[in-house]
């Protein structure tokens, strides 16, 4: 079986011990871990290990990315592992023996993918998160890798549930479509609805809130319900069976919360099959903000999305080069997002991806 590291174990083993203890050999404690330094040059070899391209977000991110580090005159070593953290983890793997500068990473799950992070470490190579995070009891930003650059899902969440609870007047019965089992983005996206409902949502990132920020509530919704939970994996069409599912077991749900924009498209799909209409019978709130979200909330078939913006290119690689400049680096970056719902779908529709 294989061993899985934890951050105590690099700390006390340090830069490259861990394949000494693996091999049996003692070696010298040395402190905290410190993320491997960037060489300054005038080009670099980026690895991006994507998760998958099955969805209109992802394609918007590959493009950002693969784009702005073409535009500078740098190399892109692409992988796609099409949806599998096995196949991911073992991208990785062949990203650090190709011995590229750095690795943009977007970790499909965060804690299977926190040990890619400790592999990258010991080879020296550092890394970058983008849009999704590791699991910080593993690693953690700033020591075995650079930063997290995305969003802040938990307010995410967070915004989601205060327009459902203003719209339904503090009255539904919700069924959620989780993203991914084990991804940040749906872990944080179910934590800041639920805790937002619960009346204990408190901002994560003080410094990063914005007049959009939803003040924490006065006193928990006791009107608002999730009936029903599940994983459509932030696919369209598995959110379409796994609501379709749901809402046969529960046919008094009034709401959707879908973690996505394809999984609530998805959702609108099986209402529309069943005779009933989206935006009236269901309310359907997620997150993303596609050009397809858009249409919908124009259509009036969602009710609203949450902005997750996908371009991370320009400052993945402002990012890198003020790390390789030795300038210091945030341990977390963290997207400025923007809210669409029927009072400003159309204005914003044509610059959507
Ligand atoms: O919302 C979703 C994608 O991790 C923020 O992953 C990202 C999410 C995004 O598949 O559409």
């Amino acid at each position: 079986m294989m061993k899985v590291w934890t951050r105590r174990d690099v700390a006390k083993v340090g830069l490259g011990g861990v394949a000494a203890v693996a091999m049996g050999l003692r070696v010298p404690q040395i402190a905290g871990a410190q993320a491997p330094p960037l060489e300054q040059k005038d080009t670099y070899v980026i690895g991006y290990p994507q998760t998958d391209e099955n969805n209109p977000w992802r394609i918007a991110q590959t493009n950002s990315v693969r784009s702005e580090i073409e535009a500078r005159g740098w190399t892109v070593e692409y992988r796609n592992a099409q949806e599998s953290t096995q196949q991911q983890l073992a991208d990785v793997a062949s990203l650090i023996a190709a011995r590229v500068d750095a690795i943009f990473l977007p970790p499909r799950e965060e804690t299977p993918l926190a040990q890619a992070v400790l592999q990258a470490y010991q080879a020296g190579i550092p890394v970058f998160c983008l849009d999704r995070d590791v699991d910080q009891n593993i690693v953690q930003a700033g020591e075995e890798y650079v930063c997290f650059i995305g969003s802040d899902f938990y307010q995410e969440g967070a915004r989601a549930a205060e327009w459902l609870a203003r719209t339904t007047g503090g009255n539904a019965q919700i069924i959620e479509l989780f993203g991914t089992t084990g991804a940040t983005a749906a872990i944080d996206r179910s934590r800041g609805f639920v805790d937002y409902l619960a009346g204990t949502y408190t901002p994560a990132n003080p410094e990063s809130a914005t007049a959009a920020t939803p003040a924490p509530p006065a006193s928990a919704f006791t009107g608002m319900t999730i009936i029903a939970s599940q994983t459509g994996n932030f696919i369209r069409d598995e959110g379409r069976q796994v609501f379709e599912t749901l809402y046969q077991a529960n046919p008094g749900a009034t709401a959707v919360y879908a973690h996505n924009d394809e999984m609530a498209l998805g959702a609108i799909a099986a209402l529309e099959a069943q005779g009933k209409v989206p935006g009236q019978d269901v309310i359907v709130v997620s997150v993303d903000g596609s050009r397809d979200a858009l249409q919908a909330i124009i259509d009036g078939k969602l009710g609203a999305t949450v902005e997750c913006s996908p371009f991370f290119g320009p400052v993945a690689c402002d990012t890198l080069v003020a790390y390789a400049a030795g300038e210091p680096v945030p341990t977390q970056i963290i997207n400025t997002d923007r809210f669409f719902d029927a009072s400003n779908a159309a204005e914003f529709i044509d610059s959507a991806y």
